[in-house]
């Protein structure tokens, strides 16, 4: 009996420790025949470092994880295994940076719509969330612009 209370009070606290959250997730339009398309979001770790390990979406055939890199005037885009998430602090995906990249995706992504994506963590392990198709930035640098 006590050991089961300690194996339950020992899984409740791991996934205490690894939690992320998921801030302004957002898309880019693509033209009508688009295969890719670039996902962005602010996620947060309140607590211990976490990785952000894969993705997915019903939208596409896959989603890689993307870190753009700058050769000479040139910005190029590379698969990477895993982005950190820094405990107690923010990983950035955002335009000319890290991004969740949709390749062949079923169909474009159009203003107002919602991507629904799934986001793999080493810890945190799968959290949900749906992208929002907007041509502008998030809803942090409009407030920033006024
Ligand atoms: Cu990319």
């Amino acid at each position: 009996m006590m050991r089961a209370l300690a194996v339950v009070f020992l899984i409740w606290t791991g996934s205490v420790l690894a939690q992320v959250t998921v801030e302004n997730p957002w898309a880019r339009p693509t033209p009508p025949n688009a295969k890719l398309a670039a996902g962005y979001a602010t996620i947060a770790s309140a607590g211990a470092a976490d990785r952000l390990v894969g993705a997915s979406s019903p939208a596409a055939a896959r989603v890689e994880l993307h870190v753009t890199t700058r050769d000479g005037q040139v910005m190029r885009m590379r698969e990477v295994k895993a982005l950190d998430v820094p405990a107690g602090g923010k990983l950035e995906l955002k335009p000319a940076g890290a991004h969740l990249m949709f390749v062949d995706i079923r169909q474009a992504f159009r203003q107002g719509e919602k991507v629904p994506v799934t986001l793999k963590f080493e810890k945190a392990g799968e959290v949900k969330v749906e992208l929002l198709v907007d041509r502008t930035a998030p809803a942090a640098e409009h407030q920033q612009r006024h």
